[in-house]
């Protein structure tokens, strides 16, 4: 049986992801493909709820401790995201590694080859796309939250990292189109490799 493809949404916060990932997901299902959303981090596990209460910044956390709790959550997830993709059901998903690594590596003292080995051995996604924010464009967004990491300048940092992680297996997409235009260019995308050659097993970061 054909398995699913594991598709990633990524880039920095209020690129739009999240609603990008909704209409993706709702229109593979309508054109009668199964698929499923998750995100990363999934704040609804154990390890999801302490992470949740980091961003929140409800308490604090050594920065070498909180990348490895990051990546838990995607490894403790990897097992359900397995059954599905075997079962042939494509992943939609709202942030994964490359977040973990271009966010850490914001950080004072951190470089990218060490952000990147917690993860390494996790399924690889078939597609990342990478949703391309002009940062002053952002800024005239809605205003930041209260979060970690909401910060211009912060931002400015983890666009710089993601850089650097660029593969073949991105797909930039100008977020400053519209909703309706971004979301055709990604499931013109999204389609050519859902319908297309999945009988390979899938790869590991
Ligand atoms: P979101 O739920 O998409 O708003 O993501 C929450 C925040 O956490 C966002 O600022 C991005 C950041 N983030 C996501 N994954 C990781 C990770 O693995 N490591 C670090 N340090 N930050 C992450
Ligand atoms: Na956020
Ligand atoms: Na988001």
């Amino acid at each position: 049986m054909r398995r699913g493809a594991l598709i990633v949404f990524e880039g920095c916060d209020r690129a739009g992801k999240s609603t990008q990932c909704r209409k993706l997901v709702e229109a593979l299902q309508a054109k009668g493909k199964a698929a499923e959303a998750m995100r990363f981090p999934d704040r609804t596990t154990v390890i999801g709820k302490t992470i949740g209460s980091y961003l929140e910044k409800k308490m604090e956390m050594q920065d070498n401790a909180v990348h490895l709790l990051f990546s838990a959550n995607r490894w403790e997830l990897v097992p359900y995201m397995q059954k599905l993709l075997n079962q042939g059901t494509t992943l939609v998903v709202d942030r994964y590694a490359y977040s973990g690594v271009a966010f850490t590596a914001a950080k004072q003292g951190f470089d990218l080859h060490w952000c990147k080995q917690p993860d390494v051995g996790l399924p690889k996604p078939d597609l990342v796309f990478f949703l391309d924010i002009n940062l002053e464009e952002a800024e005239q967004r809605d205003d930041f939250g209260e979060e970690r990491y909401e910060s211009t300048l912060f931002q400015k940092k983890v666009k710089d990292n993601y850089d650097q992680l660029k593969e073949s297996t991105w797909e930039f997409l100008d977020a400053s189109q519209s909703i309706e235009d971004i979301h055709c260019s990604a499931l013109d995308i999204a389609e050519d490799i859902v319908d297309g050659e999945l009988c390979t097993p899938m790869e590991k970061l």
